[in-house]
């Protein structure tokens, strides 16, 4: 109760960004006394918000901690949608793990699961997923299309330029997409994508798209590892990012081209993404689990698979791999 009535004060405090709220109106509004309230605006302090406090008009927020709480993110939500439902975590082994048992009992279409922190994030194949605190999204959403299975790849790329226009959007960064699922900025990785479903015969349940993207992590907060082929949208445009902000403005973003894609259908994110990437009309090389093999990348189809022509001319339809751009 004490939580909800600190997030509903919070909600008032930023929906009106710049100006004062009175203790009056608040009190109206929440039906709580003016002493509640101060005790809920020193809690507020307390977890970094600049709160001033002026006689007689009132409250004012000046400015707000980088946090990705529930109600951070629910201050800032333009959705109707994406993102209506967020359990939020401190930390997590990984939150593709929380979305896939909550997906399994029922959880609405666009819940969303966010955590600071990742003890055990996932890559594609087993891979891990470096998901420091306090410094990236790392988070996972439900989404339940009615599409046959062999659709459901063309959800990462939706998720892809979503979070491309978004993050270009909030930092002027242009951002390129590295098929399947990678984001990168000067050639760097700053955004992996994991897709995970949940389907019965050839019906999707459940699509779990799950973004990290670091966001302010620090050049020295790279292991030797990623150190040269990872970056931060903090080291690429010098400023310090709100993730809740981020979160809100992908989540808005990608709610626009879910709706077009399930009125329409696969083509306008198809366009958008073939804008985006950076491979196609170049040579690229593809490793899948067997085998290795170079060619141009010519484009991708209507279900969102990599198309490869190799130098005899052969089209090969690529499902899933690792791709490099020779060269570069
Ligand atoms: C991916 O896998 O790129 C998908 C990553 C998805 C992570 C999110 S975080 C929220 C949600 N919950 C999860 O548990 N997972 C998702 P893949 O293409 O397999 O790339 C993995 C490789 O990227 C690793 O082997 C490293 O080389 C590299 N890598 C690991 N952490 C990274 C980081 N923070 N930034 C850039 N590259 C990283």
């Amino acid at each position: 109760m004490e939580g909800k009535m600190r997030q509903h004060l919070l909600q008032m405090l930023m929906n009106n960004e710049g100006e004062y709220v009175s203790g009056q109106q608040i009190s109206d509004k929440l039906s709580c006394s003016r002493t509640a309230i101060w005790k809920h605006i020193e809690e507020l302090r307390k977890e970094g918000y600049v709160i001033e406090a002026v006689p007689r008009k009132g409250y004012r927020i000046q400015s707000a901690p980088d946090r990705v709480t529930a109600a951070e993110i629910n201050a800032r939500l333009k959705t109707e949608v994406l993102g209506r439902t967020i359990v939020y975590e401190e930390s997590v082994k990984s939150t593709q793990e929380i979305a896939q048992r909550l997906s399994q009992s029922g959880a609405y279409e666009g819940t969303l699961v966010v955590a600071d922190e990742q003890t055990g994030g996932r890559g594609r194949l087993g891979r891990q997923w470096q998901s420091p605190k306090g410094t990236g999204v790392w988070m996972s959403l439900i989404l339940r299309p009615d599409i046959p299975l062999q659709k459901a790849p063309q959800l990462t790329l939706l998720a892809a330029v979503g979070i491309t226009k978004a993050i270009s959007k909030v930092t002027g960064l242009r951002p390129e997409i590295k098929w399947p699922n990678d984001i990168l900025v000067n050639g760097k990785k700053v955004v992996g994508i994991l897709t995970e479903l949940q389907a019965e015969s050839d019906r999707v349940h459940a699509v779990i798209i799950g973004p990290g993207i670091n966001v302010n992590v620090g050049r020295d907060d790279f292991n030797d590892e990623l150190k040269d082929i990872a970056t931060s949208l903090k080291i690429e445009s010098g400023k310090e990012i709100k993730r809740a902000e981020l979160i809100s403005s992908i989540l808005k973003e990608m709610e626009e081209l879910y709706h077009d894609y399930l009125n329409n259908g696969f083509a306008l994110v198809k366009l958008m993404w073939e804008s985006y990437a950076n491979s196609i009309g170049r040579r690229i090389r593809v490793r899948t689990l067997n085998q290795q093999i170079e060619g141009i990348a010519k484009g991708i189809t209507d279900d969102g698979i990599l198309l490869l022509e190799d130098d005899e001319g052969n089209i090969h339809p690529i499902y899933s791999a690792d791709i490099e751009i020779p060269g570069t």
